[in-house]
């Protein structure tokens, strides 16, 4: 009999209006657990709480506008959360994005500054408030959500490249404080997988965001969310540490093989 650890646990999902989150959220729910679910478009997240309703009434689920990069109200949101959502069992740390692919001496500070703002600060604030409270309840995961763009750096991924490597150094570094409790940490840094991730990088040019997939079958988000399911239904006793997971297709951030 294969056992769940899931059932009923409280999952708190950053960035589930899209792509790797949405998934997750979808993935998670299939395993009984409570969603606490979270990014800007709230109205994304009402037709995703539908859409998962549908299909197991029972789920419980807890939707609210947040932009990881304030703040303020990262934790007012964390704080504010209803007695019965606060008791946070596994954060997962998915908001994040690219802007650009550009030198770095022709590069966007707008863009930097988002990237930085939302990947490496966002995922910080979140973290923050969540994790006192899983060391004083004695239980808890934190998975946050890399990419292979922060093990390797490819041309024009300059600043990207730098936020999710401050991802893995930030992972490594709680892991290294958090040894002494019951606590969880572990990364998941996928290569090519198709959501909006492309789209936003350039701006909302979809032809340009169809081309980064083209000739190859990309990973898919559910099986990004598969992996994030499998290393938190482990049982208490292992800890995955990181997952870097390509496409058949890949072999590293540059090397990609297109029919
Ligand atoms: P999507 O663009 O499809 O999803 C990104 C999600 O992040 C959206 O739900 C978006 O929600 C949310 N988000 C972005 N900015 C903020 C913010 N300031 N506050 C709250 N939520 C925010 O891309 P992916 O699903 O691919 O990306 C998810 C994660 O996976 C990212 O961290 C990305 O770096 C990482 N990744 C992606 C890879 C890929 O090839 N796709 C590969 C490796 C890693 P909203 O806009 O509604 O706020
Ligand atoms: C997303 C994968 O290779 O575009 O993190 O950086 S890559």
């Amino acid at each position: 009999m294969v056992t769940s650890f899931l059932n009923n646990q409280i999952v708190f999902i950053t960035g589930a209006s899209s792509g790797i989150g949405r998934a997750t959220a979808e993935a998670f729910a299939a395993q009984g657990a409570k969603l606490l679910l979270c990014a800007r478009r709230l109205e994304r997240l009402r037709e995703l709480e539908k859409h998962l309703k549908a299909s197991n009434p029972s789920v419980q689920i807890h939707i609210f506008s947040l932009d990881v990069r304030n703040r303020a109200a990262v934790h007012r949101a964390i704080e504010g959360l209803p007695a019965e959502w606060k008791h946070i069992d596994i954060l997962v740390n998915n908001a994040g994005l690219s802007r650009g692919l550009d030198k770095l001496q022709e590069g966007s500070l707008d863009d930097w500054d988002e990237m930085i703002d939302t990947d490496v600060k966002g995922l910080l604030y979140v973290t923050r408030d969540v994790v006192p409270g899983m060391i004083e309840r004695g239980r808890g995961h934190i998975i946050n959500i890399g990419s292979i763009a922060g093990h390797e750096v490819y041309p024009k991924g300059n600043v990207y490249c730098a936020s999710k490597h401050a991802v893995d150094a930030i992972t490594k570094g709680l892991r290294l404080d958090l040894v002494d409790t019951p606590l969880r940490v572990t990364t998941i840094d996928p290569g090519l997988v198709e959501t909006e991730f492309s789209e936003v990088r350039f701006h909302g040019d979809k032809d340009r965001a169809k081309q980064v997939y083209k000739g190859l079958e990309p990973l898919h988000a559910e099986d990004i969310a598969e992996t994030i399911v499998w290393c938190a239904n482990r049982p208490p006793h292992v800890q995955i540490g990181e997952v870097i997971i390509f496409p058949t297709s890949q072999a590293s951030a540059v090397t990609v093989h297109r029919s």
